[in-house]
C-alpha cells in the first residue's frame, strides 16, 4: 500500500510538469477541491466526475471527449447547489503550460433529479462560454488560455440566469494549440441549479460529446506556426452557437459548411527550394498552403491531416 502510494506520488510528480486538469472549483464563496487522478479513487468525494489521466486527448471523437477519462459518476459523487446567474470558477493546474488555445464551458442537462448515474455520453451539451484568439495575430497572439494562466490558471463562467432550474453537469475545457494533434482538455463536474429561469436550449444550441467536434473543425486543425498564421487574426472556436446567440431561432439555420476533397498530399522527396519553415505544416487533408520545406527540412506526415516540416 506505501509502495502504491509512493509510486503513485513519484507518478505524479513527473506528470506535473506536462499537461494537466481542472483540480478545484468555486462558487460564491465556497470551495469544492476536485478530484485527484493520480490517487486512489477509495475515499474520494468531490462534485467533480472522476478523470484518471494528465493527459490530453487528441481524438475529438473518442468517447473521453466528454468528460475525460472515464467521466462516470464517481462511488461517492458529490453535487454543489449553485445559484443560476451566479459565476462558477475552475482553478487549472500551476502553472497552465499552454498558453495558446480558446477556453470553453458548457452545460448538460440531467433527466431525472439527479445526474447521479448518468453517463455523460448520454446527454446533450450547450455552450455558455467561449473565448479564443483575444488580440494579435493565431501564430503570435493573446489567446484565452493565456488569460486563464494569467488569471491565477483559472476561469470563471457565469451560469446563464435563463436556465430552467435542475441538476446539470458543467464541462470546462481548455484547447491547447502548441502541437497536432490539438490536445483537448475536459472536466466535468455535478450541478444542482436554483433560481433559473424558462429558457431551454435550442436544438441548434445542443450537441452530444462525442459529436459536438471533428477532428476536422477549424480551430482544432490550425497550424501555428505557418507564413499564413502570422498575419491571420481570425481563429473560429469550436462547437455549437453560444446560448442564446439565436442559433436556431426561423430562418438562421447556418448553411452546411462546404469541405474541401479529401486529397491526401504524399511528402515529396524531390521538392524543389520550399518556402515552409521548420515545424510549419506542409500538407494533410484540407491542407492548401505550400508543400515545400526550406531546405534542409523535409516533410513528413505525422497524421493524415497534418504533415510537418522536419
Ligand atoms: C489561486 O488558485 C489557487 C488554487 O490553484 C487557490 O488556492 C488560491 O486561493 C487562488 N488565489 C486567488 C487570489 O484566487
Ligand atoms: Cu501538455
Amino acid at each position: 500500500m506505501l509502495q502504491l502510494t509512493l509510486l503513485a506520488l513519484a507518478f505524479a510528480t513527473q506528470r506535473v510538469h506536462a499537461h494537466g486538469g481542472v483540480l478545484a472549483y468555486s462558487n460564491a464563496g465556497n470551495w469544492y477541491d476536485g478530484w485527484h487522478p493520480y490517487n486512489t479513487p477509495v475515499g474520494q468525494t468531490t462534485i467533480q466526475r472522476p478523470w484518471a489521466t494528465y493527459d490530453p486527448i487528441q481524438d475529438a471523437t473518442a468517447s473521453t471527449v466528454a468528460c475525460n477519462d472515464d467521466g462516470q459518476p464517481g462511488p461517492n459523487q458529490l453535487t454543489a447547489t449553485v445559484a443560476a446567474g451566479s459565476s462558477i470558477t475552475a482553478y487549472w493546474n500551476s502553472v497552465w503550460p499552454h498558453p495558446q488555445g480558446p477556453m470553453l464551458t458548457y452545460l448538460a442537462q440531467c433527466p431525472g433529479s439527479t445526474c447521479n448515474g448518468v453517463n455523460a455520453n448520454s446527454l446533450k451539451w450547450f455552450k455558455i462560454d467561449h473565448a479564443g484568439l483575444l488580440s494579435g495575430t493565431v501564430g503570435n497572439g493573446k489567446w484565452a488560455s493565456g488569460k486563464m494562466i494569467d488569471s491565477n490558471n483559472s476561469w470563471t463562467s457565469t451560469i446563464p440566469s435563463t436556465v430552467p432550474s435542475g441538476p446539470y453537469l458543467i464541462r470546462f475545457e481548455t484547447i491547447a494549440l502548441h502541437s497536432l494533434p490539438a490536445q483537448i482538455y475536459p472536466e466535468c463536474a455535478q450541478l444542482q441549479i436554483t433560481g433559473g429561469g424558462s429558457r431551454a436550449p435550442t436544438s441548434s444550441e445542443l450537441v452530444s460529446f462525442p459529436g459536438g467536434y471533428k477532428n476536422t473543425d477549424p480551430g482544432l486543425t490550425v497550424n501555428l506556426y505557418t507564413q499564413e498564421a502570422m498575419t491571420q487574426t481570425t481563429y473560429i472556436i469550436p462547437g455549437p452557437p453560444l446560448y442564446g446567440s439565436g442559433g436556431g431561432s426561423p430562418g438562421t439555420t447556418q448553411p452546411p459548411v462546404t469541405t474541401t476533397p479529401a486529397t491526401t498530399q504524399p511528402p515529396v522527396s524531390t521538392a524543389p527550394a520550399g518556402t515552409v519553415p521548420q515545424y510549419g505544416q506542409c500538407g494533410g487533408i484540407g491542407w492548401s498552403g505550400g508543400t515545400g520545406c526550406i531546405s534542409p527540412w523535409t516533410c513528413k506526415k505525422i497524421n493524415d491531416y497534418y504533415f510537418q516540416c522536419l
